[in-house]
C-alpha cells in the first residue's frame, strides 16, 4: 500500500492522522521511506509527537539518514522570535535597494538571513556595517538566529502580510569600494493580495491585504526614491506541484509580476532583475545522471513555472530590462534543512548572491556563463 501523502500533508493534524491510519491507509516502513527521501516532509512538532508516541525510534531515523543532531533538537522552541511588526516609511536616497519577490513559504525571509550571515563571515567582502534603520531590531534578531559561531539554527517563522522591513547596510569589498545597500523583506501574502486585486477578486482582500498593497504602493510607486533598485524574484524548488490556497504558485508569481509591471516597477530594473530558486539542496537527489544541474533547473521551471517565465522574457524584451533576455536562474538554498525548522546553515550561494548584488556585471560572467 502507497502512503498517501495528499491525505497526510493536508491534515490539521498530522500526528494524530499517523497514529489513526497507521497500518491501514499506509504501512510505516512506507513514512519511513517517505522520510528517506525527504528529511522535511514533516515537521518538527510532528516528528517530535511521532519519536515521543515511538511510532519510530531515534535509531530509525539515524538508520534513514537523518543527521542525529536534527533529531537531537526536536522538542527545542526558536530562541529569537523576529517581529511581526513593521512599517517602512520610506527608503531614503544613496542606497541601492534590494527587493526580494515570492509567494510565501518561498524562503525569502531565510534568503535574506543566510545572505546577512555571509555579508557579517567577511570571506567575500571587507566589513559589512549596519546602519540606524526602521529594520535593525529585525537584522539583530535575523543575525542572532542565522548564527555562524553554530553549526545548526532554527528557523524563523512566517511574515505576517503586513510585515515589511527594509534593512541599511554599507558593504565594503576588499578593495575598498562602499556599496550602500538595502535589503527589504516583503510578506509573500502580498503576492496574493496582488493577484485578486489584478483578477478583480477584491472581496477576498482583508484590511491587513489592503495595508500591504498601500504599502508597496506607497515605497515603490507614490514616494518612489531614485536608488537603483535591484529585484529577486524568489521561485521554490519543490517535488510536488506546490499550491497555496488551491492555487498554482506559478499563478501567484505571473499575476504578481503583471502588477509590478503595471505599477512601473519593472521599467527601471535594468541590471537588477535575477531569478533565484530556493531550496535546491532537494534538488540534488532529483538530477539524472550525465544531466547538468543547469540543465535540470532549467527543464524544471519551464516545466512548473512556464507562464511566469513567459512573462518575464516578454516584458525584458518589450521594456529593454536586462538586456533584452531573461535572466537565468541561480540556484540558491541555506545549507540542509530537516524536519522544516532546523537548518546545518551553508553561506556559499548567499556568498554569489552578495557578489551579484555588488557586482552585477563581473557576477554574472562568472556564474552565468
Ligand atoms: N530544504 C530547504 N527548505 C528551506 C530553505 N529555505 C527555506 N526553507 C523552508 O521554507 C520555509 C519558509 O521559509 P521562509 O524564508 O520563512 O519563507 P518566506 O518566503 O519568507 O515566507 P513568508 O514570510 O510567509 O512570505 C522554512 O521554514 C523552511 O522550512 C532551503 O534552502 N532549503
Ligand atoms: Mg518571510
Amino acid at each position: 500500500m502507497k502512503l498517501d501523502f495528499d491525505n497526510l500533508l493536508k491534515a490539521s493534524r498530522p500526528y494524530e492522522y499517523i497514529v489513526d491510519n497507521i497500518g491501514k491507509e499506509f504501512m510505516r516502513e512506507d513514512l519511513l521511506n517517505a522520510l528517506a527521501a525527504n528529511h522535511s516532509l514533516l515537521n518538527a512538532e510532528t516528528m517530535d509527537d511521532c519519536v515521543r508516541g515511538n511510532v519510530f525510534s531515534r535509531q530509525e531515523l539515524v538508520d534513514i539518514g537523518i543527521d542525529p543532531r536534527f533529531i537531537d533538537m526536536l522538542g527545542s522552541k526558536p530562541i529569537n522570535v523576529l517581529p511581526d511588526v513593521g512599517s517602512i516609511d520610506r527608503i531614503g536616497n544613496g542606497t541601492t535597494e534590494v527587493y526580494f519577490w515570492g509567494i510565501p513559504q518561498s524562503g525569502k525571509t531565510c534568503a535574506l538571513g543566510s545572505i546577512l550571515a555571509a555579508a557579517r563571515s567577511a570571506t567575500i567582502v571587507k566589513s559589512t556595517k549596519v546602519l540606524p534603520c526602521q529594520g535593525l531590531l529585525y537584522q539583530i534578531l535575523l543575525s542572532q538566529i542565522f548564527d555562524l559561531t553554530q553549526e545548526y539554527c532554527i528557523l524563523p517563522g512566517r511574515t505576517l502580510v503586513d510585515a515589511n522591513f527594509a534593512i541599511s547596510t554599507i558593504i565594503e569589498d576588499w578593495e575598498r569600494h562602499k556599496y550602500p545597500v538595502t535589503l527589504i523583506d516583503m510578506a509573500g501574502e502580498l503576492f496574493c493580495a496582488m493577484l485578486w486585486k489584478e483578477t478583480g477578486q477584491t472581496h477576498q482582500l482583508t484590511d491587513n491585504h489592503e495595508r500591504a498593497l498601500a504599502e508597496f504602493e506607497k515605497i515603490l510607486v507614490n514616494q518612489q526614491s531614485s536608488n537603483p533598485k535591484y529585484h529577486f524574484f524568489i521561485i521554490e524548488y519543490s517535488e510536488e506541484v506546490k499550491q497555496y490556497k488551491g492555487i498554482y504558485q506559478d499563478f501567484y508569481l505571473e499575476h504578481g509580476l503583471r502588477y509590478l509591471e503595471q505599477h512601473g516597477v519593472l521599467r527601471n530594473a535594468n541590471d537588477g532583475l535575477f531569478i533565484l530558486v530556493t531550496k535546491t539542496d532537494l534538488m540534488d537527489a532529483n538530477v539524472p545522471a550525465g544531466m547538468s544541474r543547469d540543465t535540470y533547473l532549467i527543464n524544471y521551471l519551464n516545466r512548473r513555472y512556464p507562464n511566469f517565465l513567459n512573462l518575464l522574457r516578454n516584458y525584458c524584451q518589450d521594456l529593454g530590462i536586462c538586456g533584452g533576455k531573461s535572466p537565468e536562474p541561480i540556484p540558491f538554498g541555506i545549507g540542509e534543512v530537516c524536519f522544516q525548522q532546523y537548518c546545518k546553515m551553508n553561506i556559499e550561494p548567499a556568498k554569489w548572491v552578495i557578489d551579484m548584488i555588488i557586482n552585477p556585471p563581473k557576477a554574472k560572467k562568472k556564474w552565468w556563463r
